[in-house]
């Protein structure tokens, strides 16, 4: 760094979550002395404003990181794989986005409401891993109860936003809306094998042998080890369904002490990163359209789960985009500064 701040690298910077990164460091005022934003071939000369100033997109390469001290990534899983240990290599901090190192043993996987400390760990790889969007904002609400009187078992589902899978799927679904409305007889269908628009598909990345998704273990391995807890049980189904930006999640925990839906309205008016949004009286409870757009995890619809002894359910909201990815990022990236740079 120098003492107007850090060199910065957005690895992904025309994608959905590299554009938010760009407006998430300019709005959290990042100390950034240099930002360099890097894409594909097919996006040089591209530009951005950050603070003022006009910055053209460079194509990604092995030589991009000289100098740079954070190297955000976003583009891509493989992408994540080819080009981060090389900028590491050339001293950058790297804070992955992709699934690409989050279950490495050797390599931090942070929410910094939740397990802030596990940072320190970087220092062996240079690699920091954001978790999947799912998974950050169901820990960020869990945190508190966790703290209080532990979890043994969780039960998620998931409604997942299209712009999870990029600009492409934000694009394909405004796509469909349009032609069904227009009663076109061809449908675009590329993102997903099946039409999105009024529809919801069980169905996140790939499936696996156990036939669970990628994305439902994802949910699973990753919450186990932000908690460092595997006692923890949990299973998953997770669904995409036709809302632009904002994922939800219905949530069941067991816990192993009791406690009261009271105990966590006062939990979750505490928590940090956390709105508490319930009030069945006015109407109100979490939703994908209010979640757009904020920081802030949105939690509601708090009531005892009355077929166990110690269970609570929970509907959680979060923009997928932002506190999902984005957000979470550039909150590492603060933390680093402060502790660690
Ligand atoms: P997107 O809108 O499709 O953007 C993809 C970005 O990757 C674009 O900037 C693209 O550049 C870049 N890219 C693709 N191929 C490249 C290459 N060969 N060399 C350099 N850059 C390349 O997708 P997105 O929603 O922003 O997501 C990007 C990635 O972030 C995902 O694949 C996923 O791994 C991760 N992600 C994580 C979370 C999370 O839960 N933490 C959430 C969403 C996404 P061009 O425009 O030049 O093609
Ligand atoms: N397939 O970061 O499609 O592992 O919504 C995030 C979002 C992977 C990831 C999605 C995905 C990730 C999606």
């Amino acid at each position: 760094m120098n003492e107007a701040g850090y060199s910065v690298a957005v690895v992904g910077a025309t994608g959905a979550v590299g554009n938010e990164m760009i407006a998430t460091l300019e709005a959290r005022d990042f100390p950034v002395s240099e930002l360099k934003l890097l894409a594909s071939v097919n996006s040089v000369g591209k530009t951005y404003e950050f603070k003022g100033t006009e910055y053209i997109v460079e194509e990604l390469t092995e030589d991009s990181f000289v100098g740079v001290d954070i190297a955000l990534f976003s583009a891509g899983g493989s992408i994540s794989e080819a080009f981060a240990p090389a900028a590491a290599a050339s001293g950058a901090v790297v804070i992955d986005n992709t699934n690409a190192f989050r279950m490495d043993a050797d390599v931090p996987l942070v929410v910094p409401e939740v397990n802030p400390g596990a940072i320190a760990e970087y220092k062996t790889r240079g690699i920091i891993a954001n978790p999947n969007c799912s998974t950050i904002q169901m820990v960020v609400a869990l945190k508190p109860i966790y703290d209080a009187v532990g979890i043994r078992r969780i039960v998620v589902s998931t409604y997942q936003a299209v712009s999870g899978s990029g600009k492409k799927a934000i694009d394909e679904l405004e796509k469909q809306v349009y032609a069904l409305f227009n009663q076109e007889s061809e449908l675009p269908i590329n993102v997903y094998p099946h039409q999105i628009a009024f529809n919801c598909l069980p169905h996140i990345d790939v499936f696996l042998e156990n036939g669970y998704s990628k994305e439902e273990m994802k949910m699973v391995r990753e919450t186990k080890k932000i908690f460092a807890d595997d006692s923890i049980g949990v299973t998953a189904t997770a669904v995409r369904v036709p809302v632009f930006f904002s994922h939800s999640e219905s949530i069941n925990v067991e816990t192993d002490e009791k406690i009261s839906v009271e105990e966590v309205r006062e939990l979750m008016e505490r928590a940090p990163g956390v709105e508490l949004v319930d009030d069945l009286e006015q109407n109100r409870y979490p939703l994908a359209i209010d979640g757009a757009g904020q920081d802030a995890t949105l939690v509601g619809r708090i009531r005892e789960d009355e077929s166990i002894a110690n269970g609570i359910n929970l509907w959680v909201v979060a923009d997928n985009i932002r506190k999902g990815a984005a957000l979470n990022a550039v909150q590492i990236a603060e933390l680093l500064i402060r502790e660690y740079l």
